[in-house]
């Protein structure tokens, strides 16, 4: 069997919908191989849409116990469901991920199902354009949910929202999370905003922060504000209401505005790769060239010309 035909039969089997398929398409989606790019075109030839969600919020929120009650309530209503989590913060899987793998051991016999954890950091620190290859391969895949679960660390909270259709930010009570949030211009790129660990007290204080801080932003009649719903994600309270708004705001996107997000998101894949491919460039540029640069015999701007072969 020649390359050719055993890509093709890859290709044939992954649009069929064989999750063996899938798995192997990620594998070479994930190790950057150019083996990934016919099963990539053939993903995004498809033109299936499904809502892309991306789950952000402070280490320890309940983003995973989120997306977990998440995964429950949408195969309640019959939906198809994939998660990616994501872990930029570092090269390997760590234990909290390995921690996510166990909790979502639970999914393993449902065929409806399919959770993935992948540690990849961009080159800019936040998700990378591998991330996107598998986004667009488990959409490719048919699935009516794909959600995009990574910890709001630096780059990759604006990379999330650059990422996806939707976002949802999670919030919690404690330590004036949503205070910090609207300092750090966090709340601007949510779409949804869950207050989870709503068990715990204050989380009506919160709620009414978020509002107060909102409302502070301009807006007019057009503007989406956010929806702020409690969770306790633990017992699975609240989570229909987050669906709810998920879907309300992609409504509120309507034809044009997802065209629009689709194309944010391209963008982003695209730059990610140009950004990528520039900065190992300039890793393996002889050393020489900083050392010129360093001595004041070549000035950093004449340095960046000649590594961008201008
Ligand atoms: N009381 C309470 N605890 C919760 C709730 N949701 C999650 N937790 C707990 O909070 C802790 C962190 O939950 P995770 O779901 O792992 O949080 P995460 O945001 O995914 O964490 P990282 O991925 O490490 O950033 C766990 O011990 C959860 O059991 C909730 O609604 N109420
Ligand atoms: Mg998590």
């Amino acid at each position: 069997m020649t390359d050719t035909s055993t890509a093709s039969d890859l290709t044939g089997r992954y649009l069929a919908g064989d999750p063996r398929a899938l798995a192997r398409a990620l594998t070479l989606a994930e190790a950057g191989l150019s083996a990934a790019r016919p099963l990539l075109r053939a993903a995004r030839a498809r033109g299936v849409r499904s809502v892309v969600l991306g789950v952000t919020g402070s280490p320890g929120s309940g983003k995973s116990t989120l997306t977990d009650a998440l995964i429950a309530a949408l195969r309640a209503r019959g939906q198809r469901v994939a998660v990616l989590a994501v872990d930029p913060s570092s090269p390997y899987s760590g234990g909290a991920i390995l921690g996510d793998r166990i909790r979502m051991l639970r999914w393993h016999a449902d065929p409806d199902v399919f959770v993935r954890s992948l540690a990849s950091r961009g080159a800019l620190g936040g998700l990378s354009a591998r991330t996107m290859s598998v986004l667009a391969l488990l959409e490719g895949a048919g699935f009516d949910w794909v959600i995009l679960e990574t910890v709001g660390v630096g780059q990759s909270e604006v990379d999330v929202a650059a990422a996806c259709d939707h976002t949802l930010l999670v919030l919690t009570p404690a330590g004036g999370d949503g205070v910090q949030a609207f300092k750090a211009g966090i709340m601007e790129i949510a779409d949804v905003i869950a207050v989870n660990k709503a068990d715990l007290p204050d989380s009506s204080r919160t709620v009414r922060e978020l509002m107060a801080a909102q409302g502070l932003g301009w807006h007019d009649e057009h503007t989406w504000m956010a929806p702020i719903r409690k969770t306790v994600a633990s017992s699975g309270e609240g989570v229909e209401a987050v669906i709810e708004a998920v879907e309300k705001h992609r409504a509120h996107l309507g034809e044009a505005g997802l065209l629009e997000r689709r194309e944010r998101r391209a963008e982003f894949e695209v730059r990610s790769l140009v950004q990528e491919r520039l900065l190992r460039r300039a890793r393996e540029v002889s050393d020489g060239v900083y050392a010129r640069v360093a001595r004041g015999e070549l000035d950093a701007e004449a340095a960046a010309d000649e590594l961008l072969g201008s």
